[in-house]
């Protein structure tokens, strides 16, 4: 028998996107074995670089709603056990211009594969969820219960979120992660609705100013791609507390509120730049305040956030460097 065939094995969808991407690289430093999936819609070959041609990495060029996907994957890695489903349309305009499409990839085919998952004995199925779910819920810190079928979603993306987020809890192996404002290497700052950490760190390096909507008090939590990279890691129960079978519906963030004043104030000062700030008018369906209760996940796991917001900042001037 190989040394790859006797693995355990992992299954990450969308293994050329942001955050992905770094997944699949933790995943394969523990010496698991990896197979990616990835259609291309958003993400990106570079992303795979540095594991494209890992011994224990294997790359299929699938969409994820694809028939009998892990059925398929499992003739060729009979030891897969995990999966993580990462794959999603992820832009909110996108989904809102293209509703039914969105609803087919991230509620349809994830209600598809955990139920696969499922009959397949996966161990466990991690499932990339948003705090999207909570619409403009201000009740904070937003609280996993308050997400409901009566919360009014701002977009085809929030409400194929939350649906799928409950179906994946609902089967024995499952967990969905409500992650918040994830940042760090690799996010793509290309489009006016890239993560706002990614959008500033490329003007101020490019030595433009930073264009805030509105006034810049509205708040966000946002979340380090290691630490989330770690939390997937841990409710899969390939790290901390948790033993499998493990499911439910979990927040992750920092749990730390941060004006997007005080964030583009803080790149302008890492990266001397003395163009400072353009103020813009406040973008559409933008919510104000967004800020995650963070205990559940941390006390159900062990988890919890280990880059602060200046180190995160840090690191990923350095590789946009
Ligand atoms: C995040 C998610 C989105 C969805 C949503 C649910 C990201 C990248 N997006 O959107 O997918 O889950 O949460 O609530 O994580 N801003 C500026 N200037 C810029 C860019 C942004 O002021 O150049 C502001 C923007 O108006 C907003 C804040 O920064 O108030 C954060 O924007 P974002 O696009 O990074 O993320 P968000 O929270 O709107």
């Amino acid at each position: 028998m190989s040394k790859t065939s006797a693995l355990p094995g992992c299954l990450v969808t969308g293994a050329a996107g942001f955050v992905a991407s770094h997944l699949v690289e933790r995943l394969l430093s523990l010496d698991l074995e990896v197979v990616g999936v990835d259609n291309f819609f958003s993400g990106h070959w570079e992303n795979m670089a540095s594991f494209m041609d890992h011994p224990h990495f294997h790359f299929y060029e699938y969409s994820v709603n694809r028939p009998h996907l892990l059925a398929t994957l499992l003739k060729a890695h009979p030891r897969l056990t995990y999966c993580f489903h990462l794959a999603a349309i992820v832009s909110v305009p996108y989904s809102i211009e293209h509703p039914q499409e969105t609803m087919e990839v991230n509620y349809q085919a994830t209600a598809s594969l955990v139920q696969e998952a499922s009959q397949l004995a996966f161990e466990s199925f991690v499932f990339a969820g948003s705090a999207a779910e909570y619409g403009n819920d201000q009740r904070l810190p937003l609280e996993e219960q308050y997400a409901s079928a009566e919360t009014e979603h701002l977009s085809p993306y929030g409400g194929a979120k939350f649906y799928a987020s409950q179906c994946v809890a609902e089967a024995p192996c499952g967990v969905a992660l409500r992650f918040f404002n994830i940042y760090g290497p690799r996010q793509d700052p290309a489009s006016p609705y890239s993560g706002v950490i990614s959008r500033f760190v490329d003007l101020a390096l490019s030595g433009k100013p930073l264009t805030i909507f509105g006034d810049g008090l509205q708040t966000r939590d946002f979340i380090y791609v290691s630490d989330v990279v770690e939390a997937y890691l841990h409710a899969a129960g390939l790290r901390g507390a948790v033993v499998l079978p493990f499911r439910g519906i979990y927040n992750v963030g920092a749990g730390k509120a941060v004006t997007v004043l005080d964030l583009a104030k803080s790149i302008l000062k890492l990266t001397d730049n003395t163009e400072s700030l353009t103020f813009l008018g406040e973008r559409a369906g933008d919510i104000r305040h967004s800020l995650a209760a963070v205990k559940c996940f941390q006390n159900e796991t062990g988890w919890s956030p280990q880059i602060s917001l200046l180190d995160g900042l840090h690191r990923t001037l350095s590789w946009a460097r």
